[in-house]
């Protein structure tokens, strides 16, 4: 097949999801292009099979917005056109769908169809989406796409009842590329952050508000009363100089990091000993799942998608959102010697349901059955 995928390219799960998975559809020998404004972070290695084509933004005194939307259509259509497309996959709803419901009309004008299946992967439709300030075009693009996916049976209920979808949405879940995700060996990275045999706690994301990362905090602080411990902060955000100020208050400074964004988030995972994610909603939680991968059990909020993922005493535990007493109870739990080992490696088991090569024919397949209906 001749793929054309659309994504956001920089930091977060819906871009990272999107590269993984045109990297791994073009080791399967299709033809995948990648449509974007700049080149997508994880899109870092060379295949035959891979294309980038970068749409350009013009500007000009009078947009006070330059019309990305426009922009990402007009290259579309060139695109489709020109590199022969067979379907096109948008990920994250705004604006791409309605950007690639614009491009398939005016290729229709020149007699060239092409089917889109849009992704939505969660911020899209629970917190952007039904906004009003947008919901009328999401919905109409949502029921436009040719075919629908959601990335949890969750956000599937949750879009549902936001907006009237006149179609089935299938569930296709996240999935981790095993062969980077995995523990490695970095004991000396360990001893340097947990020189006298600490345990580490982990929280990685984008610090927003549906992060909760000052319960990451609040967490952390009761559980280092108990038993030693350090705690990495892995991403950047808005929220973060509230959780500085947080830590600096509990007088918790000595034994939290802030790292900023990072790359190599697997190399921090591989000499953890738990990874924390209270988030207020999330439609999967893929940043728990690289944690799981690297065999590190997780502490989560039960919120949107994650018990889809985490399996409450066996892969990790869950708590309600914003239960911080729950969750150091069961991080102790999770961290006492004699139970560790147990929680990591059904961490590691749990992920590997989720491995790209079970996954990827649940697209493939999809992509078949979209264009034999179209
Ligand atoms: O987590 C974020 O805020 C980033 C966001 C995105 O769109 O990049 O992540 C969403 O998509 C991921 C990939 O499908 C999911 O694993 C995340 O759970 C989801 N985030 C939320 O629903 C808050």
């Amino acid at each position: 097949m001749k793929i054309g995928i659309v994504c956001y390219p920089t930091y977060g799960g819906s871009g990272v999801v999107a590269t993984e998975l045109g990297k791994a559809l073009s080791i399967e020998g299709h033809e995948v292009h990648f449509i974007t404004y700049s080149q997508p972070r994880r899109l870092d290695f060379f295949n035959e099979n891979l294309f980038y084509h970068e749409v350009g933004i013009r500007s000009y005194p009078l947009f006070k917005y330059p019309p990305y939307e426009l922009a990402l259509a007009s290259k579309l259509v060139d695109v489709v056109k020109y590199e022969q497309l067979d379907i096109l996959h948008v990920h994250y709803a705004i604006p791409h769908a309605s950007a690639a419901f614009m491009a398939k009309q005016i290729l229709a004008e020149e007699g060239i169809f092409i089917p889109v299946v849009t992704t939505l992967h969660g911020t899209d439709i629970t917190l952007v989406g039904k906004d009003a300030t947008y919901a009328p075009v999401v919905t109409f693009s949502i029921n436009a796409s040719d075919g629908i996916t959601s990335v949890s049976d969750d956000l599937r209920k949750d879009t549902f009842s936001h907006f009237n979808i006149k179609k089935e949405i299938e569930v296709i879940p996240n999935f981790i590329d095993l062969a980077r995700f995995k523990k490695q060996p970095k004991e000396h990275f360990k001893t340097a952050i947990c020189p006298h045999g600490e345990k580490l706690l982990v929280h990685t994301s984008n610090f927003r508000a549906v992060k909760r990362v000052n319960d990451v905090i609040r967490v952390f602080d009761k559980v280092r009363a108990e038993i030693p411990c350090k705690l990495l902060m892995v991403g950047d955000g808005p929220d973060r100089p509230e959780a500085e100020a947080l830590c600096r208050e509990l007088g918790a400074c000595a034994d939290i990091r802030f790292l900023g964004k990072l790359d190599v988030v697997e190399e921090v995972l591989s000499v953890a000993d738990l990874f924390i994610m209270p988030s207020e909603k999330e439609s999967f939680g893929l940043a728990a799942l690289e944690a799981m991968a690297c065999e590190v059990p997780v502490i989560t909020s039960n919120a949107g998608g994650i018990p889809e993922l985490n399996k409450h005493g066996y892969s990790g535990f869950l708590s309600d959102v914003g239960d911080v007493e729950d969750m150091v109870k069961n991080t102790l739990t999770i961290l006492k010697d004699e139970n560790l080992p147990t929680f990591k490696a059904n961490a590691l088991a749990r992920a590997k349901e989720f491995d790209i090569s079970n996954i990827l024919p649940k697209y493939e397949a999809y992509y078949e059955q979209v264009m034999e209906a179209f």
